[in-house]
């Protein structure tokens, strides 16, 4: 039965074709590219329930989270810097480790 499974997948595995990649791109807001040092990450949500996608990323040191704000459209986002995420009124912000 083994041998019948491997046989199948022989097949599927050859028709696999090899990803291509775009060369990558900087994400600007308010015109310059985003920069949170070390370790960003990014995440897209529609945060303020508007319909169009935001832009979150956190940030390693010193752990906050940026809300960048779709001013654009999904299709042709434009970001702008809107705050740190908040909790009781403080930013948020996370340590590593
Ligand atoms: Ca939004």
């Amino acid at each position: 039965m083994k041998n019948f499974v491997l046989l199948l997948c022989l097949p599927l595995l050859a028709l696999a074709s090899v990803p291509s990649f775009h060369e990558g791109v900087k994400i600007q807001a308010d015109g310059t590219d985003i920069d949170v040092g070390l370790i960003a990450e990014p995440f897209m949500v529609d945060w303020d329930g508007d319909g169009v996608t935001d832009l979150l990323v956190g940030q390693f040191a010193p752990g906050k989270i940026s809300f960048y704000k779709n001013i654009g459209t999904n299709q042709v986002p434009e970001f702008t810097f809107s705050n740190y995420l908040q909790a009781d009124g403080s930013d948020i912000s996370l340590s590593a480790g």
